[in-house]
């Protein structure tokens, strides 16, 4: 029976048996979440709302559900914040979008959708002062039509609004048929009335996608950066990132590259308490339908990451800090104190760091979640020849033989410059940051409890290896 959003507090959190599901990241306490939404922190508190079906462990009738956090980390699920309405442009799902603060008025943006989503179309919603009540506009949807020039109908979604220095500005996802995807940009001076002014940004086709979804917009530093979702033909979807100026309205990109070459999507950014830029990410599941409705849950919110950019331009995030209050049990490894084999400390809700030198080997990394016999296993890889970071799953599925997949995202370290790999491992969740800057984030389902070994490879070129045991937050 179908877990509803009311039941906050429900014995599968505690189910000790779930080796699965995540106990330090948040997911809500059952059924369908995929994009994180209309972040913000208010009135002291971190609010995130996100993609939620209250029926079951599938996308379908799309909510906003809702989430409040003191530190970003320990997380408590309220009751779903925004439903669709029958007989409105919302009938068939709240899709995504994002939440300003218009003079201490808490406002929403999400994409309304019809039935069978071939018409996407943009709505407002006003909040209460606590962001649990939510009034929909009279007048939604705010924006109707894609633009004529675009040459198609749907594909249309995920507002992104910021205040500029005299108006507001909305960033939408769509495509221009033939061309790529497109993030279109809007203006009003009342949030309500929007005029088009003109591509943001148009990707290539065969490059980075026939359409985006979710985009960001935001300054940083000295630079602009754009975050977007792509839906690529040669690969899963990714989320991919582009730095640059903008002048008179115009985004100029001096560098792009791939956020994160795993499961991470739909990332969402928001400021927080100190004006530091958050990306929060949804990451998809990557075991089938049937499971996940037999788990009872599917999506997972990664851990909110502080954005910065580095000397080259280039995307840093690390997890925030917070995260280190839920360190408990301690391991330390120095250089020499490590040889190949399991190592004493294990486990699947971990916090690791390594260093490595990784000029002194061919490949050097950590394997996580390994079974007794070694043989399944998720390696965290870097190759110093081809300056590549690769995790590598090597499973037992439903087959008796060894299945194996392999995710990789360049990643050039600079001259004189250590292999930093920071892992979160958290029952099927593994997110892994090389030296902030390149990421892969996977979901590794183990076949049995006790595949939580612990393993350096190359310990020759490892200089040091702390691991803690996280607690969980619920
Ligand atoms: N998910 C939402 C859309 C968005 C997509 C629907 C990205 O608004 O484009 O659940 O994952």
């Amino acid at each position: 029976m179908p877990i509803t959003s009311r039941d906050i507090s429900i014995p599968r959190l505690l189910d000790a048996a779930d080796i699965h599901r995540p106990r330090y990241h948040f997911l809500p306490a059952a059924n369908w979440m995929n994009d994180p939404n209309g972040v913000i922190h208010w009135q002291g508190r971190y609010h995130l709302f996100f993609q939620y079906n209250p029926d079951g462990a599938w996308h379908d009738n799309i909510h906003w559900g809702h989430a409040i956090s003191d530190d970003l980390v320990r997380w408590q699920e309220l009751p779903v914040a925004i439903a669709p309405s029958p007989n409105s442009p919302d009938r068939g799902g709240i899709f995504s979008g994002c939440m300003v603060d218009d003079a201490g008025r808490p406002t929403a943006f999400y994409t309304g959708v019809n039935d069978d989503y071939t018409v996407q179309v943009q709505c407002l919603a006003r909040g209460s002062d606590d962001l649990m009540r939510w009034q929909k506009h009279p007048g939604n949807p705010v924006i109707s039509d894609v633009p004529p020039s675009m040459g198609q109908i749907r594909d249309f979604r995920d507002p992104f609004v910021w205040r500029g220095e005299s108006c507001w500005y909305m960033a939408l996802a769509s495509h221009i048929v033939g061309v790529g995807g497109a993030v279109l940009l809007y203006r009003s001076q009342n949030l309500s009335d929007w005029q088009y002014a003109h591509p943001l940004y148009v990707g290539e086709k065969a490059r980075n996608g026939r359409n985006f979804e979710c985009p960001n917009f935001f300054p940083l530093g000295d630079k602009w950066v754009l975050i977007l979702s792509a839906q690529l033909d040669h690969s899963p979807a990714q989320t991919l990132y582009f730095v640059g100026r903008l002048e008179n309205e115009r985004f100029t990109p001096e560098h792009e590259a791939v956020y994160d070459a795993g499961c991470s999507y739909a990332s969402l950014c928001g400021r927080d308490a100190h004006g530091g830029m958050l990306i929060y990410s949804w990451l998809r599941e990557g075991r089938g339908k049937a499971a996940q409705r037999e788990a009872g849950w599917t999506g997972v919110q990664a851990v909110p990451r502080l954005l910065s950019l580095d000397a080259q331009n280039r995307l840093v995030s690390q997890p925030v800090a917070a995260l280190q209050t839920l360190r408990g049990a301690h391991s330390h490894y120095s250089a020499g104190e490590v040889a190949e084999g399991s190592l004493s400390a294990r486990g699947l809700s971990l916090d690791i760091e390594a260093v490595f030198d990784a000029e002194i080997a061919a490949s050097c990394g950590l394997e996580v979640a390994l079974s007794p016999d070694g043989s399944e296993k998720a390696s965290i890889v870097y190759d110093s020849e081809t300056q590549t970071l690769q995790v590598k799953r090597q499973y037992r599925g439903e087959q008796t033989e060894l299945e194996s997949e392999t995710q990789g995202i360049p990643h050039r370290l600079d001259a004189g410059e250590t292999l930093q790999l920071r892992v979160l491992l958290d029952g099927s969740v593994i997110e892994v940051i090389a030296n902030g800057r390149a990421r892969i984030t996977s979901r590794f389902y183990v076949s049995d409890a006790a595949n939580d070994g612990l393993n350096v490879l190359a310990p020759e070129a490892l200089a040091r290896l702390d691991v803690w045991q996280l607690s969980s937050i619920w």
